[in-house]
């Protein structure tokens, strides 16, 4: 399997169908959904729904129940990216390579957009449960688990404490608890959903929880690595941000080397999750490593 084929295909699939669950509109709120799609369909690695879709080849061989939930995903990601580019929050000028929403547009529209991508999330999965009523049970316990992982159990109380972290020296444990929240919650939650559609067993559904918790770890911490070390024409932002911001990072209360060795771990720990699973795990292995060496 060439995971960087893989990828692509499954990015290609995620693109067609959010342009298709988002169309352009004219009418007077013309511009809020010029917005939203401006974020949504300009670029990204669409991480959360390939985990999603993953998930679900790992137990079931295929994903198509599980795309509409991918969709969703990358439009509550989207909206948390939005939301955290704006003057009161992080301040960004540059997101995936481009102006961010406020900059292109204007702050009340990216506030409005970041809203619309929300709500259109809930919107995009309680249609596809009402399209599949024999598999009604499994969309929503996705959606109890994407709307947790989101809300203030997940990402939104991440995101608080993270701002109130700032400029304050922070243990390694509230690193960890901080970034449980504010990123791990949504990928761990990627991963659930698509075993949940997949019509994994509850062991199966456990296990890829494990593998998808350790993922969100992993991400962060290379995410905080890519902030100290990466490029920033490869990433998209500007670098070396959360060391002027004074944000509590793994980099920061490991150092660079101990917290690449820390994710290293966590990769072993995460390849041993997928041991049950055999050759279908093979994509959500391959992404596992892949955060290891990842440049964006
Ligand atoms: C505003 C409620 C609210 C939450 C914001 C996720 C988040 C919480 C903020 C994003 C800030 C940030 C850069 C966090 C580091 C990890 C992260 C989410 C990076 C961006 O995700 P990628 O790398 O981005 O998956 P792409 O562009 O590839 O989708």
């Amino acid at each position: 399997m060439d995971l960087k084929d893989y990828l692509s295909q499954r990015k290609i699939l995620v693109d067609q169908k959010l342009s298709e669950l988002l169309p352009a509109v004219n009418g007077p709120h013309t511009r809020v959904v010029e917005a939203m799609r401006y974020s949504l369909l300009g670029g990204g690695k669409r991480l959360r729904p390939i985990l999603c879709l993953a998930a679900a080849e790992a137990v079931a061989g295929e994903s198509a129940a599980a795309l509409p939930v991918a969709c969703a995903l990358e439009m509550i990601h989207t909206y948390s990216l939005i939301h955290d580019d704006l003057p009161a929050m992080d301040d960004d000028d540059l997101r995936r390579g481009r102006p961010t929403c406020h900059k292109q547009f204007d702050e009340a529209t990216a506030i409005l957009a970041g809203d619309g991508l929300l709500t259109a999330a809930f919107a995009v999965m309680a249609e596809a449960a009402l399209r599949n009523l024999a598999n009604v049970v499994a969309y929503m316990e996705a959606v109890q688990t994407i709307a947790g992982a989101s809300g203030h159990q997940g990402m939104v109380g991440g995101q608080m404490a993270d701002l109130l972290a700032e400029g304050r020296p922070s243990s390694l444990e509230q690193v960890e608890a901080i970034h449980r929240m504010k990123t791990g919650a949504l990928l761990t939650a990627a991963v659930r959903a698509g075993a949940v559609l997949g019509g994994g067993s509850p062991a199966q559904v456990e296990a890829l929880t494990r593998y998808g918790e350790k993922f969100g770890l992993i991400f962060q911490i290379t995410d905080d690595l890519l902030d100290v070390e990466g490029e920033s024409a490869e990433m998209g932002k500007p670098t070396g941000m959360d060391a002027v911001r004074q944000k509590a990072t793994y980099p920061a209360v490991l150092g660079v080397a101990g917290a690449r060795e820390q994710a290293r771990q966590l990769v072993e720990g995460a390849l041993l999750d997928l041991q049950p699973f055999g050759a279908a795990a093979e994509p959500l292995r391959q992404l596992a490593r892949y955060l290891l060496v990842r440049r964006q």
